[in-house]
């Protein structure tokens, strides 16, 4: 078994490095230098045609798109751990349900709040009725998660798995990037602290 991981701290990438990390599996960390322009040389594009983090390359066949990794990860070495529900469970099939859901509805609309009112994204893009649209969302789709909090300390249960550890890697940094006050979410926000005192968590956030 060989994990080869491509890797960019304070990217995509950090879910998965946390979710490594957490798993204890050995891997080989290969930085890439998003500035410098590594993630574009052809010998990354052959690995990913996207050039971009993460990458992973496991026994030899490459893979991009986090959710996709997150999966696999959690189905070859998740489930021994606790961190992944057994592969036709119906806790898998509640697994896949709110992590797919966490990149693509909620992640989704965060995105498109961010890309018309963050400081990350030029100014002329901002469109103020799109922001007003895309928050209204993102507040709906908190609450859901709010809702699914209430009664558990993590998103399945009583135990963290991979899908808290990819919802931490966008809400920790994406809702103070996009300056969202969710003192109203109490299950969210204590949820939030929780997963952000994991030692593999404040590790990536301490990376540069
Ligand atoms: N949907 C992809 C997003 C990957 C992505 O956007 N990665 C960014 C870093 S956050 C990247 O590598 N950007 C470099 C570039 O586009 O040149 C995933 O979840 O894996």
């Amino acid at each position: 078994m060989s994990i080869t991981f491509y890797y960019a701290p304070q990217s995509s990438a950090f879910r998965i490095r946390v979710s490594l990390a957490e798993l204890d599996v050995p891997h080989e960390v290969v930085r890439v230098d998003l500035r410098a322009g590594d993630q574009k040389k052809p010998d990354f594009l052959a690995l990913n045609p996207n050039g971009k983090v993460p990458t992973v390359v496991i026994d030899g066949t490459p893979m991009f798109e986090s959710v996709a990794i997150q999966i696999a990860l959690g189905e070859r070495y998740g489930v021994q751990k606790g961190l992944w529900p057994a592969p036709g469970s119906p806790e898998q099939l509640t697994a896949l349900s709110w992590l797919v859901w966490g990149q693509v509805s909620l992640f989704g609309a965060l995105f498109r709040y961010m890309a018309n009112t963050s400081d990350y994204f030029p100014k002329e893009l901002h469109n103020e009725k799109q922001a007003e649209q895309t928050l209204t969302e993102v507040r709906a789709l908190l609450r859901i998660l709010d809702e699914r909090l209430d009664g558990r300390p993590y998103v399945l249960g009583e135990r963290c798995t991979l899908v808290d550890l990819d919802f931490v890697a966008m809400l920790g940094w994406g809702l103070m990037a996009a300056k969202i006050d969710i003192a109203d979410l109490k299950n969210l926000k204590g949820w939030l602290d929780r997963i952000a005192e994991r030692p593999a968590v404040k590790a990536a956030t301490d990376e540069t």
